[in-house]
């Protein structure tokens, strides 16, 4: 856990205010109450409240006894900031003017000398970090990834580590009045999360955060709003899948200032136009830390890939089975889409706004569809116009029973594919639960096989 104690010495009152319960809210209370600032925290949920007050927290709705005397308010990411409309808690500790911070900011204060290397963008940046950890601990560098990708960045232990690598999500951004990486990367921004930032420029804004400080830049190019933001940075670093940059992947093969540095399709865990992106963007970073080409190769064929992020959980006869649970937009779906042939599809959940768009020239590549979720509807509609066989199966067993079938049955070489283009929130906590639920029926088809 992060020693808060040097920093508590510095505040007026030694008392915080907490919104939000979840797994770095948690965090938060506890590095708070470890260094003697009282705590009052609230969540609206009870069994959330019952923990943090097992950890010391005194259970009071913040949003109603917001005074001057807290030091500042850690509010959850997930909690509104600005949009639909801010939360009252927000609207509470604007009236006293307490100042609103998250846990990454406060992890800062705490220990502002650790070097940090923080990653955003709409799509990748769990890949991307994790990828940024595992080249450097190979390098020899003693890295940590944290933030987003699920570890909140209190409940580090930080003596361990030369090098933290921080997945920053858009709300996470918001929240760092301070907090800026020694490298920042901006891998690419597409339309996402526009209810909470109001709109594209809005999530643009936040993202663009990242590139405040006076670290090293690192920015992906091939969208429109970064390319912008690329154009506006003083000596930041290109990179590209699609075109010249400073580091760019052209025909499979990573260039850096337009010498070659190896062929990029033989990295199995790192399939895919989006994945080279990822990879030159470590690539770029890891160079910059001090790494040669040989240890930085030779990590990325070691990558063992990330779980609910295209992730062959099986292979069955002919047929792979891909956990891609962590496509909750059609800008994902679409990734997966064209990292495959003869899919079955699985997709529907929580939809998010544009639906299925942009994901017409990968339909050719669809066998079938099965459809689950609040979004099916829809999505049927969707895919009839398409023409493209589909099937309502509500639950996501039903579906990928029904598309593991198809696909055996069918005799060729084959993927399912779980790439919802939804969240999962209708009817799993999490899309790491979605996944995980893909995964424990498909390990059924294996023992079944087996048997
Ligand atoms: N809550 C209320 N009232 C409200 C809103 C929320 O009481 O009006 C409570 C909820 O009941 C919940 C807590 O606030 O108990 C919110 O939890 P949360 O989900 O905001 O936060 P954590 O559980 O602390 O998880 C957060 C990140 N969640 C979000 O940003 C939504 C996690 O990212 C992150 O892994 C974790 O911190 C550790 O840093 C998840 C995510 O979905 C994976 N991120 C989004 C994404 O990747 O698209 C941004």
């Amino acid at each position: 856990m992060i020693d808060l104690k040097p920093y508590a010495q510095t505040l007026n009152h030694r008392r915080a205010a907490v919104f939000g319960l979840g797994v770095s809210g948690l965090s938060v209370v506890r590095a708070l109450r470890a260094a003697g600032i009282s705590v009052v925290a609230w969540d609206d949920r009870e069994d959330q409240r019952n923990i943090a007050a097992g950890i010391g927290a005194d259970i009071q709705n913040v949003a109603d006894g917001m005074d001057e005397d807290f030091d500042f308010l850690v509010l959850s990411p997930g909690v509104p900031l600005t949009h639909p409309e801010p939360h009252d808690v927000v609207k509470a500790a604007n009236t006293v003017d307490v100042e609103i911070i998250g846990d990454i900011e406060l992890f800062h204060r705490a220990a502002p000398s650790l070097k940090t290397i923080g990653i955003t963008g709409t799509n990748g940046k769990s890949t991307t970090t994790a990828l940024m950890a595992h080249v450097l601990n190979d390098g020899g560098v003693k890295a940590q990834a944290a933030g987003n990708i699920g570890t909140p960045v209190l409940d580090l232990d930080v003596g361990q580590i030369d090098v933290l690598v921080l997945e920053l999500s858009s709300y996470q951004l918001d929240l760092c009045s301070t907090y800026r990486p020694d490298i920042s990367m901006l891998l690419n921004i597409t339309p996402d999360h526009l209810d909470r930032h109001g709109d594209l420029a809005g999530y643009t804004k936040a993202k663009a955060r990242i590139l405040d400080g006076s670290g090293v830049k690192i920015i992906g190019v091939d969208t429109v709003p970064t390319k912008e933001l690329f154009d506006k940075s003083d000596k930041a670093i290109s990179v590209s899948v699609n075109g010249s940059a400073d580091v760019d992947v052209q025909n499979e093969t990573l260039y850096y200032k337009d010498n070659e540095v190896a062929d990029v399709s033989n990295f199995d865990t790192l399939k895919g136009e989006h994945n080279y992106q990822n990879l030159a963007c470590v690539y770029a970073a890891a160079r910059k830390l001090g790494l040669n080409d040989e240890v930085i190769l030779a990590a990325l064929k070691t990558y063992p890939g990330l779980l609910h992020r295209q992730y062959k959980c099986a292979s069955i006869g002919t047929v792979d089975y891909i956990n891609d649970s962590k496509a909750t937009n059609a800008e994902a779906a679409a990734k997966a889409l064209n990292s495959y042939d003869n899919i079955y599809w699985i997709l529907g959940g929580l939809p998010k706004e544009g639906g299925l768009d942009g994901l017409d020239p990968f339909m050719p590549k669809v066998e079938k569809a099965y459809l689950i979720g609040q979004a099916s509807e829809d999505f049927k509609s969707w895919l009839d116009a398409q023409g493209v066989e589909n099937e309502l199966c509500e639950v996501l067993d039903v579906a990928t029973e029904q598309a593991h079938q198809d696909a055996q049955n069918s005799g060729e070489a084959s993927t399912v594919l779980l790439a919802p283009a939804c969240a999962s929130w209708d009817q799993f906590a999490s899309f790491e639960k979605r996944g995980d639920a893909f995964m424990q029926v498909v390990a059924s088809f294996e023992k079944g096989e087996a048997a």
